[in-house]
């Protein structure tokens, strides 16, 4: 088993080992820049075009991430017919869970506030929210959102989930499609965007879609920047239309030290790291995954790249 690997920003080593440990009669190397020679499967973060294009011959491109947007983007340097292979979970569900019931948890006890108010040894009771109108909309119900939706209703919050395809899930009001996201918004106190970025998704929060919230809603963005048209939540904001927002996801990351969201106290950030890749966890998914490849065994996390997820 030859396996090419490049992962754009991470420690080669690192992964080198955990990979080698889930699968250890493999061969693996790092792919540079001129590396033609074959490869069974390729395991990717961010590839280049030239690493991928024309290589017919791999059995699969792993993903080592939940999106996979930057693959898809490289159109018709992937080879045809090479099945792309998401991370399904890997460790990232209860990570994305708690970054975003740590987030929701903070602006229903006001916990937002009351830092402000330590800040001017303020000694002042707030009136808290009231639970049955604090509901949380999560905009993305795959694998992520469905973890996150589960966790938010463990404290009871209302939770609405929007996806593409109408989904039935126990104790949750689900609507989907462009006819139901109206309603769906209209009824979001929090908005969680976990969606995949897809050209239907792009821009999906923009002051249309931002508007259509009630006054005084939260928006909480862990998917990817580009869903986000910038400049029209920091108007909704600065009008008191939104109250805040937590964003871990920008258009340019790291985001520039001139961007605006950081003048802006009510925009909370965080350098995308709401699910972290666990290497190890991550290795030995993919090490199952190809072995049952090998025994013509069905795998979950396919991609379909028409449908861009
Ligand atoms: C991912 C990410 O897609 O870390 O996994 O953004």
């Amino acid at each position: 088993m030859e396996i090419l690997f490049y992962a754009a920003g991470a420690n080669p080593d690192a992964w080198l080992t955990s990979i080698q440990q889930a699968i250890p009669d493999a061969s693996i190397r790092v792919w540079q820049e001129g590396d033609h020679a074959p490869a069974d499967v390729a395991l990717v973060w961010k590839p280049p075009a030239a690493m991928l294009r024309g290589r017919t011959e791999l059995k699969a491109i792993f993903n080592l991430g939940a999106g996979v947007d930057a693959i898809l983007q490289l159109g018709e340097a992937l080879p045809a017919g090479v099945p792309v292979v998401r991370l399904d979970d890997a460790g990232m569900g209860i990570q994305m869970a708690e970054f975003v019931a740590h987030a929701v948890l903070r602006y229903f006890r006001r916990l937002d506030a009351y830092a402000v108010q330590h800040q001017a040894q303020q000694w002042r009771f707030l009136k808290p929210f009231d639970k049955q109108t604090f509901s949380v909309g999560v905009l993305g119900m795959g694998v992520l959102g469905s973890r996150i939706a589960a966790a938010l209703q463990h404290f009871d919050f209302p939770v609405l989930g929007w996806s593409r395809t109408q989904k039935n899930i126990p104790g949750m009001t689900c609507f989907s499609g462009a006819d139901g996201l109206n309603t769906f918004l209209s009824q979001t106190r929090v908005l969680v965007c976990i969606l995949p970025l897809t050209t239907e998704t792009e821009n999906i929060l923009n002051h249309a879609t931002l508007s259509a919230l009630p006054r005084g809603a939260y928006v909480i963005n862990v998917a990817r920047g580009a869903h986000l048209v910038e400049a029209d939540l920091l108007t909704l904001i600065q009008q008191e239309h939104i109250a805040g927002a937590t964003l871990d996801v920008f258009r340019e990351e790291p985001l520039p030290v001139t961007h605006p969201f950081w003048q802006e106290p009510r925009i909370n950030i965080t350098p995308h790291i709401s699910a972290l890749t666990l290497r190890d966890d991550s290795a030995r998914q993919i090490a199952a995954k190809i072995k049952a490849l090998q025994a013509g065994q069905p795998i979950t996390g396919l991609v379909d790249p028409q449908r861009g997820y």
